[in-house]
């Protein structure tokens, strides 16, 4: 089922007929889907349902002009618009209410997302992409309202950069940057600030961007008086229109119920983005919500009688309807007929959908008591065992965890006993766990061969006479390699273009490689993340900066929400390889010192977190990420431009590898870890230390998320027997999860004598004064002092207390 229009010129009644018979079928479909999908959640099936009823319409006109190529970032209401573009079928639609968890049952996410949160799948089996020029593409869906904004703008701008920047290989990704990126939102959602974000800066750069606004006028309960300025966003965004001076946007407003004129606008408005790469606004306006919000409510409750009769006669099916049987398309009765033959249809999906979804559950139920019958069989206590494998075959319709609770609980009663069956029965569990947690868990992270942890390192060379520089040149000089060797690359942010970033890690670079490639942008750390996830959604690799990580927080909504669950919410079927390069800790005041990073950790696993101590590290880092596909923040040292480095010969090509950690000094007495710019403060303390007769071990982590993937700290804690975690974020940030790992994960507890411990910073931000770090952050004093005491608990003849 798919509506792909035809040209409208020379178009003859029969054709035209054909056309809207066949927009009817799947807007009542979508409908019908809509009704039962209701009631599948009210009778139990499902837990919860979020439909598009009510705005059916619309999304046939949008289905129409949407090309191969073009990209959707929309939001749950646009499952006519999947249907139409031929992404979902009914089964698939009721395969992702009941949330099954098989990617080819449940196209959208394998059960991971609720129903109605939209995707397409860019990636093959192997992670590798696929033509994307060839298909209808959706990016996949987030819950939290606007979230879909940010990316919106990236996609729309990748059409841009391919085409206008030569020597980019397009095959997949674009012909021609003819391609339109579609962005859907409530009109409630356009309250929130990454909505006007992306509006502003998509009028800033142009791009191809059809916005679309479905207004029902209400967000749930709240009606648009407390939403919207003077109720209505084309009124209000009315400024933003373009006019013979100023580029801006076309902006258009609709009714929603009013089909042959919302095929007319959706035609226009494609022409003009996809020609002109002007950003276009269509109000869809009186729009109706028939069952209200979500299946958690019912409308009656806030709406008025007058509202409600009047949802019921502009309900744009029913309008739909009347216009075609005023124009001859067909007749009150041969509307029914197709009518009851789509409901027919709707409930066999269904069942099909249901059964589908039921038949593993029930194979592995099968397994699971039978297991549990021949663990029963020689035990003592052989009548609970088989009470639980009667109660579980009594399950109609069994869930997995139904079948985990019964199989593992049994494994109590036999603690005491040894027997095949018992064997048997855990084999079973354990084997049975290993096939389903992954459907559960799998692609946090890339799993192809081109995952990061999967690249390996290179080392940087250097000439005889290598010169030591300034670093931020090394950065500059890797950054010249990397543009050059990819022309896929590019990089923007604040100041980053026509000054070369704040410390000159990119000068000259925007003369070199051109506005396009290296380039300023507003003020808006939320839409250049935008940026950076859209343009790597389709192919190509953008490095976002964020001038200062204490500006990071601006942009970590959309990182946590968006980029980090992108690979785990389609379980592998998009990426967004996007590099996030930011500089941070150590400068002066409360939010040019940030070190944030135990927040980080928490927010952006999928992501990962990379903290270089200087910048050859750094550069390493971006080199090894362009060879991988998977995301990462790369936090620079913000007092580390300046230092002498030396210049390697290979730039572009050496590699830091991730998830590896390396050992700056040797010793024997405490292994010290840290990393980024206490790294330097820590290796300083050391050789303090070490005029005391102690001999301390430093661990540079280098990469947080992963976290030492080879286990090498534990190594080191087991020659020492002694820890100290050195951290500049608050107490029990990232220093409690640095523990965790080693402790817990290494198991590192086994070789320690003394009790592991950590030094962070103060609990508040570093204070401004030329004191201010001294007296925030762990100095080389307080470290000194720390790993002395510790000294002095294990040997005070050796070392007598300091104080
Ligand atoms: C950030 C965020 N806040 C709140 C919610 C809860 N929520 C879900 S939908 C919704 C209303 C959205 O209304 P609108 O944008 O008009 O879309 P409609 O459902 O009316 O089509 C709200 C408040 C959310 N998902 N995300
Ligand atoms: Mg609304």
């Amino acid at each position: 089922m798919s509506n792909t229009s035809k040209t409208t010129k020379d178009i003859t009644f029969e054709d035209f007929k054909t056309e809207v018979l066949n927009d009817y079928t799947i807007a009542v479909t979508s409908r019908e889907c809509s009704l039962l999908g209701r009631r599948e959640v009210l009778t139990g099936k499902a837990k919860f349902g979020i439909f598009g009823d009510g705005k059916e319409v619309p999304q046939l006109a949008m289905a129409k002009a949407f090309k191969n190529g073009d990209f959707r970032s929309g939001y749950y209401r646009d499952q006519t618009f999947m249907m139409a573009i031929g992404a979902l079928n009914i089964q698939q639609f009721f395969a992702g209410l009941y949330g099954h968890t098989d990617i080819t049952e449940e196209p959208m996410s394998a059960g991971r997302q609720m129903g109605g949160h939209f995707a397409t799948h860019s990636l093959n089996e192997d992670g590798s992409w696929k033509n994307l020029t060839q298909q209808k593409n959706s990016s996949a869906d987030i819950s939290p309202t606007a979230g879909q904004m940010p990316r919106l703008l990236g996609l729309a701008q990748a059409s841009k950069i391919y085409r206008e920047v030569k020597g980019i290989d397009t095959e997949k990704f674009s012909v021609n940057g003819d391609e339109i990126a579609w962005g859907t939102i409530g009109n409630a959602s356009t309250s929130e600030g990454l909505f006007f974000e992306t509006i502003n800066a998509a009028g800033v750069l142009q791009v191809p961007m059809v916005m679309n606004v479905w207004d029902d006028e209400y967000g749930i309960s709240v009606h648009a008086k407390h939403q919207t300025t003077k109720e209505n966003i084309s009124e209000i965004l009315k400024g933003f229109q373009r006019d013979e001076n100023n580029d801006g946007y076309e902006i258009f407003r609709v009714k929603g119920w009013d089909y042959p004129n919302l095929v007319d606008v959706y035609q226009r408005a494609a022409i003009v983005a996809r020609k002109e790469h002007c950003p276009v606004l269509i109000h869809v306006n009186e729009l109706t919500q028939p069952q209200g919000h979500s299946t958690s409510g019912s409308h009656e409750r806030y709406k008025s009688k007058e509202r409600l009769a009047w949802e019921i006669e502009y309900d744009c099916m029913s309008k739909m309807r009347q216009w075609m049987i005023e124009n001859n398309i067909f007749t009150d009765e041969e509307a029914k007929v197709i009518e009851n033959d789509i409901k027919k249809q709707v409930r066999k999906g269904k069942q099909a959908a249901w059964a589908a979804f039921v038949k593993p559950q029930k194979d592995e139920q099968t397994e699971a008591v039978s297991a549990l019958r021949t663990a029963a069989i020689n035990s003592s206590n052989k009548a609970f065992i088989e009470k639980s494998a009667n109660e579980l075959e009594a399950i109609k319709e069994p869930i997995r965890k139904e079948i985990l609770v019964a199989t593992r609980k049994a494994l109590r009663y036999l603690t005491a006993e040894s027997s095949e069956g018992k064997t048997a029965l855990i084999n079973w569990i354990a084997a049975y766990k290993a096939k389903i947690q992954p459907k559960y868990s799998a692609n946090l992270y890339s799993e192809s061969n081109l995952r990061a942890d999967n690249i390996s390192a290179e080392a940087p060379q250097y000439a005889d006479d290598a010169e030591m520089v300034d670093a931020r040149l090394i950065m500059r000089d890797n950054f010249d390699a990397i543009f050059t060797k990819y022309p896929e690359s590019l990089i923007f942010g604040e100041d980053a273009g026509h000054i070369g970033d704040v410390n000159q890690g990119l000068e000259g670079m925007q003369e070199k490689y051109g506005e396009l490639r290296v380039s300023d942008t507003g003020i808006r750390e939320a839409t250049i993340l935008g940026q950076g996830i859209g343009m790597a959604m389709r192919g190509l690799r953008p490095i976002a900066e964020i001038q200062y990580l204490d500006y990071i927080l601006y942009s970590l909504q959309i990182m946590s929400d968006d980029l980090a669950t992108l690979q785990y919410r389609t379980n592998g079927k998009q990426k967004a390889p996007v590099i996030i390069r930011t500089r941070g800790h150590r400068l002066e005041g409360i939010w040019h010192s940030g070190s944030q990073m135990g927040g980080l950790i928490h927010l952006l696993r999928g992501i990962h977190l990379l903290v270089p101590r200087n910048m050859t590290k750094a550069a390493g880092f971006y080199n090894t990420l362009l060879e991988g596909d998977e995301p990462a923040v790369v936090v620079e040292c913000l007092n580390g431009y300046r230092l002498k480095e030396k210049m390697p010969a290979n730039l572009g090509e050496f590699k830091t590898p991730i998830g590896v950690v390396e050992t700056i000094k040797e010793g024997a007495d405490i292994t010290l870890v840290s990393y980024g710019s206490t790294l330097r403060i820590v290796e300083e303390t050391a050789k303090e230390l070490a005029q005391v007769g102690i001999d301390a071990e430093v661990i540079d982590i280098q990469s947080l998320l992963p976290f030492d993937i080879n286990h090498d700290i534990v190594k080191s804690v087991q020659k020492t027997n002694r820890l100290l975690v050195i951290d500049e974020d608050v107490p029990g940030g990232a220093s409690a999860y640095i523990l965790q790992e080693i402790v817990e994960k290494q198991n590192a507890y086994k070789f320690l004598d003394s009790k592991p411990q950590t030094l962070a910073a103060k609990e508040h931000r570093p204070a401004y004064g030329t004191d201010g770090d001294y007296f925030s952050k762990p100095s080389a004093e307080d470290i000194f002092e720390k790993v002395y005491d510790m000294m002095n608990e294990a040997n005070p003849n050796k070392y007598p207390s300091l104080f």
